[in-house]
């Protein structure tokens, strides 16, 4: 931790770090109650984090209001060159800011430097947006008229991420913000400060380079006050949230209330359907690795599996057999090579895993394999740590957590006869993330991402349901909260649209051949 920590220019004293900044003025600083960053492998203390007071989020949104001011007028090309900076010295940390996701998030090393390659990426989509991004021209049913859609920056786009993935969610938001020319303020999960600290300090030093003002990229550690209190601030243009559906719930009310604009990336409880004439070896890879992988904390880990009948005995005793092989021999140390299942990332989390366990057995889940919290050895031995587990549901009406989001390594396995109650099985809950087909029928894959489809914004057939590339939108439907972040067109979400008539004829033209005269 303390080679992360220095390489990354955190403070290795022993004193709180500050968690707030908005200006080079200013400094870090920070005057709201300390956070405590642990590390979930082994529950030591990481460092303290000051966070944000009230009066420490206006002055940041005073500050990033002046640094949009300034920036909107920037030409996007040369915001883009900023970017490309940006993305070099990201780049550059990749491995210690990948490490230091894994030391606070818990996720193991591969995910931890993906999650950085993961903000890397829309940086160069970013940098490729900016010479391109903008409206189309529309063809004017009057004479010597033209009509352009024009795409201006919005103002202050306030961040508010999770825990899962301390520093890939910002950055897709924070891309597609500065590159329209927005100024952005981050309030990070409360347990992933230091991830929040270390990512700024890189931009920031970027922003320095440059001469430009801190408050493009300001950051406000806290909790739910701090976070409230930009929820609530008019000065927040667009409110974009990761998070619960509980508290993204609230978030868009009150976002609403205000008229401001929100964007919303809630709960998943993605489902893997496997036809019989699927590449079996490749579905059970692809399902093991969505359940397992962040520990079956990403929002779009595979939580439920659909097995058509006749492959289904087989299947799940392949899928226990692969779960025997990963624990406990790949569980443990996140940063050691070789380990693919982590801690999960809180106590709470633990006690919510026991809960949504006991839940389904009482609902008549059968629990195949794990279902137990563990307790580890030596350094381990305070970590949050628990058996990757399989519940085989018989009647998916009376097993209602399955239904539920638990952020843990929870995987409900069931049977179906045709696609189409397959499908039926996938849309029942109220989320909508993402959904993965097995099968090399084309005429299946058609009719899964078709009209009479899966509900999800996300399907990928013979794929896992998580680790999806920036390229394309990102987010789902449903109450996942209808969102869409990093590639695709996302970024028109984070600008003010203005449809213009410019007439240069001498004569005034009245659309639909109304007369005034
Ligand atoms: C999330 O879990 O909030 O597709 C984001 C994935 C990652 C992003 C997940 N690229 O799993």
């Amino acid at each position: 931790a303390q080679s992360v920590f220095s390489s990354l220019q955190l403070p290795t004293s022993g004193e709180p770090i500050p968690g707030v900044y908005y200006s080079a003025e200013a400094g870090w600083c920070g005057s709201g109650p300390l956070q405590t960053s642990r590390n979930p492998a082994t529950g030591e203390t990481l460092a303290e984090v000051r966070t944000a007071s009230r009066d420490d989020v206006d002055k940041a949104l005073k500050a990033t209001r002046l640094a949009y001011e300034m920036w909107r007028n920037v030409a996007a090309p040369k915001r883009g060159e900023v970017l490309r900076q940006m993305r070099g010295a990201l780049n550059e940390r990749i491995d210690d800011l990948g490490a230091l996701v894994t030391l606070e998030m818990g996720k193991v090393a591969s995910e931890g430097r993906g999650e950085v390659q993961e903000f890397v990426d829309v940086m160069d989509f970013a940098v490729g947006l900016s010479r391109t991004f903008g409206g189309t021209v529309v063809q004017s049913e009057r004479e010597k008229h033209f009509i352009t859609e024009v795409a201006n920056p919005l103002g202050t786009i306030g961040i508010i991420s999770a825990f899962n993935f301390p520093t890939a969610v910002f950055g897709w938001n924070f891309s597609l913000a500065m590159v329209t020319g927005n100024a952005s303020v981050w309030k990070p999960a409360p347990t992933t400060p230091l991830t929040a600290v270390a990512t700024t300090k890189i931009l920031q030093s970027v922003l320095e380079a440059n001469k430009l003002p801190g408050a493009l990229a300001a950051l406000v550690c806290g909790g739910g006050e701090t976070g409230d209190a930009l929820v609530s601030d008019k000065r927040v243009d667009l409110l974009s949230f990761t998070g619960s559906e509980a508290r993204g719930r609230e978030v868009s009310m009150k976002v609403a209330g205000r008229f401001g604009q929100s964007l919303l990336e809630l709960g998943g409880n993605n489902a893997a359907i496997v036809l019989p004439d699927a590449n079996l070896p490749l579905a059970l890879q692809a399902i093991t690795f969505a359940a397992l992988g962040t520990a079956g904390q990403r929002c779009t880990s595979t939580r439920r599996v659909f097995l058509q009948e006749s492959i289904a005995p087989h299947f799940i005793s392949s899928l226990v057999e692969a779960y025997k092989s990963i624990t406990p021999a790949r569980m443990g140390d996140p940063l050691a090579s070789g380990t693919l299942v982590g801690p999960l990332h809180s106590q709470d989390a633990v006690k919510r895993f026991e809960d949504a366990v006991n839940k389904a057995k009482e609902q008549g889940g059968e629990v195949l394999i794990g279902g137990n919290v563990v307790k580890m050895d030596g350094e381990l031995a305070g970590g949050n740590w628990v058996e990757p587990t399989i519940v085989l549901v018989r009647d998916v009406d009376k097993v209602a957590i399955m239904k539920q989001e638990t952020f843990a390594p929870i995987l409900y396995v069931s049977t179906f006869d045709t696609l189409e109650e397959a499908i039926q099985l996938n849309n029942a809950v109220e989320q909508g993330l993402s959904t993965s087909l097995f099968t090399k029928d084309l005429g299946a894959a058609m009719q899964v991402i078709g009209p009479a489809g899966a509900d999800s914004g996300i399907i990928n057939v013979n794929s896992s349901t998580s680790g999806a590339e920036i390229g394309a939108r990102f987010g789902g439907n449903k109450s996942t909260g209808w969102g869409r972040e990093s590639g695709g067109d996302a970024w028109k979400q984070y600008v003010r649209w203005s449809s213009c008539t410019l007439n240069w004829s001498d004569q005034l033209g009245l659309a639909q051949g109304v007369k005034f005269e």
